[in-house]
């Protein structure tokens, strides 16, 4: 499946790289790194994105070439790569208003991926679309530069959590050290990612831990935060991104789960698990998707409501359908 990608990478022209919407470090660094890396090939290549870009990737290069609305993008394209993207209807821009007749090339790591491009490069043992699209553009026979090389290493490292996540492997280490070898500063990716977070950030990770119930033995931690929150903060609700992960930290804990209200009404939530269950799972059957150990989805349930769904769902994932632990 690498190689046909590979050889429409080079040997076609007019593309569009689009991503999922809410972009991560793996959404953005994949979309800039693989735009770049077109540009470079010689073609015509736009990153697309219709909303701001958050503060921690303002560090990536390639930014300045966003287009945020594709259906102005003239010839139109031939090609529309989605990248990171688990659901069509995820797909930042509203991919059907822009597609028109090109084809699009579905490149992912999510398990829940339904396969809707007309080529499909989806590999659920990747742990990061960023080194499917390093070994893509390696097949391609292109040759990373250091700012290629910084937008996908943000990408691995984003969803590898610095290479701490279940999947790491010796290959991981191995397409983490080709980027580098790329000539980049990888201590300015880690320090922007990890080390460069708004003050209201540890003020709202303060609340999040004062309202953290701890349910079934011990091993699920919920907690909920409000837009109020985030608005007394003048924080954006992409500053609470991976908070969750603070909860899956404790000892015995199996999953631990962020509520998040969001401004059009829905309400997010963000699983994380650590052995036992897997959330991508529980998430589809709630109509969301993601990865055994990080899923989420979105409702329009208020957040006491999905509480309560969420905690009998993992009641039954953790003790089972049938028996009734007395705790
Ligand atoms: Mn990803």
């Amino acid at each position: 499946m690498f190689s046909e990608v590979a050889k429409i990478l080079r040997n076609e022209d007019g593309f569009v790289v689009a991503t999922h919407v809410n972009p991560d470090g793996d959404a953005l660094g994949s979309l800039f790194g693989l735009a770049l890396a077109l540009t470079d090939m010689g073609k015509n290549a736009y990153p697309v994105l219709a909303e701001e870009i958050p503060e921690t990737y303002h560090f990536l290069p390639g930014l300045e070439r966003v287009v945020t609305d594709p259906r102005s993008i003239n010839p139109a394209p031939a090609w529309v790569i989605c990248v990171d993207a688990a659901e069509q209807h995820r797909v930042s821009g509203d991919l059907p208003s822009f597609v028109g007749g090109a084809r699009v090339i579905n490149i992912d790591h999510h398990p829940t991926n339904p396969l809707y491009g007309d080529v499909n490069l989806v590999d659920p043992s990747a742990t990061s679309t960023a080194e499917m699209i390093h070994e893509a553009l390696k097949q391609a026979g292109y040759r990373l530069t250091p700012d290629v090389g910084m937008c996908l290493y943000t990408g691995l490292i984003t969803d590898t959590g610095g290479f701490r996540f279940s999947g790491v492997n010796s290959r991981t280490l191995s397409m983490g050290s080709e980027m580098l070898a790329s000539g980049f500063d990888s201590y300015q990716v880690t320090l922007s990612l990890f080390e460069d977070f708004p003050l209201g950030r540890l003020r709202l990770e303060r609340i999040m831990l004062e309202r953290i119930e701890v349910l079934l033995d011990d091993q699920v931690i919920i907690s909920v935060l409000y837009n109020d929150d985030f608005s007394k903060l003048s924080l954006a609700h992409s500053d609470a991104e991976n908070l969750v992960s603070r909860l899956r930290e404790v000892r015995g804990v199996e999953v631990g789960v962020l509520i998040t209200e969001q401004t059009d009404g829905f309400t997010r939530v963000s699983l994380r698990s650590k052995n036992l269950v897997d959330v991508a799972r529980l998430a589809k059957s709630l109509g969301g998707g993601g990865h055994r150990r990080a899923a989420g989805l979105r409702t329009d349930l208020p957040p006491s409501q999905i509480k309560k769904k969420i905690e009998e769902l993992l009641r039954e994932a953790i003790y089972g359908k049938t028996s009734n632990p007395a705790s």
